[in-house]
């Protein structure tokens, strides 16, 4: 798969090629998301023989779109220490969404960093690579 050394673990920059090739607005912050969701004995990267594999496949399947879904928003305005993220991604999503599809594609993500940036967060930092 994209084991770049061959030594059956993929590291984040594994991960963030990995993301990048199935076409993901933000590879790097994907890949830190993707760690953190199937990286089961905490040790940063995912054993491909074990149960982690199985965990980023899924994780892959569901967000490695291109696109970012209001959960994925509310985990980033977490992240940017927001005391409402479920809120505020709402708030970002109906700002940014021009299409009403419910979810930010390349083209709506600059309104989402306008947004963002309005409000006292720095989402490019999290989002770009
Ligand atoms: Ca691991
Ligand atoms: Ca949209």
């Amino acid at each position: 798969m994209y084991d770049s050394n061959g030594d059956n673990y993929l590291n984040k920059e594994d991960l963030k090629k990995l993301f990048q090739q199935l076409g993901s607005n933000a590879p790097r912050w994907r890949a830190a998301r993707a760690i953190h969701h199937a990286d089961k004995n905490g040790d940063g990267r995912i054993d491909m023989s074990t149960m982690e594999l199985d965990q980023l496949v899924k994780y892959a399947r569901k967000h490695g779109d291109g696109y970012l879904t209001k959960e994925d928003l509310t985990e980033a305005f977490r992240q940017l220490g927001s005391t409402f993220p479920g809120y505020r991604a709402g708030r970002a999503l109906h700002r940014a969404d021009k299409n009403g599809d419910g979810l930010i594609d390349k083209k709506e993500l600059d309104k989402l960093v306008e947004y963002a940036r309005k409000r006292g967060y720095r989402l490019r930092n999290a989002c770009s690579n």
